[in-house]
């Protein structure tokens, strides 16, 4: 791979193959941007960011959901060689500010919500671009600055088990790697119009609204908003995306609709006609729901597993596999390892290490987490799985206490900390159990202080979530116990719990 700029491999080679006309990217609001517009407003963006004297290595936080200026925003970093954090604005003030200032920020692009967070998280001082730098008719930026093969280019953000998010650095040549990857099972088409649900904030997100599609030039409708299964069925509907990639529960709640009435009316139950492919990733795709999908709406369902470690998908069937988590992605190499980093036999579960052109550089700045996740010429992701007699591999579950809640990997430590400073609660603990779907879910356990009535702690407990956790980290269940289980050091024994929450 050469020294070049990814706006030019991903957007500039398009207006060469004579594609300026075609959609880049729709947004469900009636947002339209062409690949010729898109490159105008990306050159434009960047004249911006040049004129702030952002440049090479500066890291600009992009705060905003998935609409048409955030693309332009990531891609006009990129043009100027500055690297893009690209993060949720569901994020707390608290989280935010420890983000921008673990990256060292030096730009701020916001939308209106993540403006407000970031005043909050007492970002006022950066230098900040908005919705209003998309101008098609801005003056010329400075040529694209090349970007070596090393160079990092992108942080993600991942939740670490101990609360602390850590920053994930990935380099030109990972984002190349994953193109060559996962991109070639996708095999998306110019005439191709994909919807993801998941953000661009998200590893998943970042890989299907704007890597994939614009290596093929292919259209992207970007999903807006919050979560809502009406609203993704009637923009189906409306705008047909032939590749929808989402996780399991939106799969789980668009059968659900399935089974509640005519799908030809219009009251918002999905007719899926439109899609060629569906990809299933971020969390456990259950056996069942896989093959209930494909037989529903007669879309073949390829399950995916990846991680921010490893820029996206790594694993994967080919079309519908119910049960399976598949096998590599073309150019990457993947083993099962006991905790001493020795491959185990097939049919042994142990832990999922992967090596290959995607694999990120490392985290910023955690050089002790860093060293025990990229070992062994390669990275853990931290999931469990087990090798088939066919080569087929099968995910069992996670390694480390992070919960996996619809694709978030969220910690229970930021769980528990929401009802810390509750009256009446002596203890709680917080781990991941699978609900009658086989979909995981956070389970809260507390234990009341003397003489304080369950009902009453249970009640307060639900409002602190409520109050201080975003919608997808809040507990499903909440259960009041006599005492939590503890090893024979005395420590929590979370696996108990969680085994008494599958139970
Ligand atoms: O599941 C994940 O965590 C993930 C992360 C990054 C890219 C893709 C996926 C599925």
């Amino acid at each position: 791979m050469g020294s070049t700029n990814l706006v030019e491999r991903l957007v500039g080679r398009q207006l060469a193959f004579g594609r300026g006309e075609r959609v880049a990217y729709l947004t469900g609001a009636g947002g339209r941007l062409g690949y010729a517009e898109l490159y105008r407003a990306v050159r434009g963006y960047a004249a911006r960011l040049t004129e702030a004297g952002i440049g090479p290595g500066t890291r600009g936080l992009v705060v905003a959901d998935d609409d048409l200026p955030t693309a332009v925003a990531i891609l006009g970093l990129w043009w100027c060689g500055a690297v893009a954090v690209p993060v949720s604005p569901m994020l707390t003030e608290a989280e935010l500010a420890f983000i921008a200032e673990d990256c060292r920020a030096g730009f701020l692009h916001a939308d209106e919500r993540g403006a407000a967070r970031a005043d909050q998280a007492g970002l006022a001082g950066l230098p900040r671009g908005g919705a209003d730098w998309l101008d098609l008719g801005a003056p010329p930026a400075p040529p694209p600055v090349s970007q070596p093969p090393s160079r990092v280019l992108l942080i993600q953000y991942t939740s670490g088990s101990t609360g602390k998010p850590k920053g994930v650095l990935h380099s030109a040549a990972g984002v190349a790697g994953v193109l060559d990857g996962f991109g070639r099972i996708l095999d998306l088409r110019p005439d191709d119009l994909v919807l993801s649900t998941a953000k661009l904030s998200f590893g998943y997100g970042f890989g299907n609204s704007l890597l994939f599609p614009l290596a093929a030039g292919a259209g992207v409708l970007l999903n807006q908003g919050p979560p809502d299964v009406y609203r993704l069925a009637t923009t189906i509907a409306r705008h047909r995306p032939t590749v929808l990639c989402s996780v399991p529960r939106v799969y789980a709640a668009l059968l659900d609709r399935a089974g509640q009435g005519d799908p030809t009316d219009q009251t918002g139950v999905p007719d899926l006609g439109s899609v060629r492919l569906a990809v299933s990733a971020g969390e456990h795709l259950p056996a069942a729901l896989c093959a209930d999908f494909t037989a529903t709406f007669g879309v073949p369902l390829v399950n995916g597993l990846g991680a921010t470690e490893v820029l996206h998908i790594v694993l994967a069937t080919r079309g519908s596999q119910p049960g399976s988590t598949g096998t590599p992605v073309p150019g990457t190499t993947v083993s099962v390892r006991d905790d001493g980093g020795r491959v185990v036999p097939d049919g042994t579960e142990g832990r999922l290490h992967v090596s290959g052109p995607s694999v990120a550089v490392g985290y910023l700045d955690r050089p002790d987490s860093a060293a025990r996740t990229f070992a062994d010429g390669g990275a853990y992701t931290g999931d469990i799985v087990r090798q088939d007699p066919d080569g087929d591999l099968r995910y069992l579950c996670r390694h480390d206490d992070l919960i996996n809640i619809g694709g978030y990997k969220v910690s229970p430590l930021d769980v528990e900390a929401a009802v810390r400073d509750l009256d009446g609660l002596a203890q709680c603990a917080v781990v991941g159990a699978r609900d009658q779907a086989g979909l995981e879910q956070a389970v809260a356990y507390l234990v009341p202080a003397a003489g304080v009535d369950p009902g009453t702690l249970r009640r307060a407990a639900r409002a602190a979530f409520r109050a201080g956790l975003p919608a997808h980290k809040r507990p499903a269940v909440v259960e009041v116990v006599d005492a939590l289980p503890t090893t024979s050091t005395g420590k929590l024994a979370r696996f108990q719990l969680r085994n008494r929450a599958d139970g």
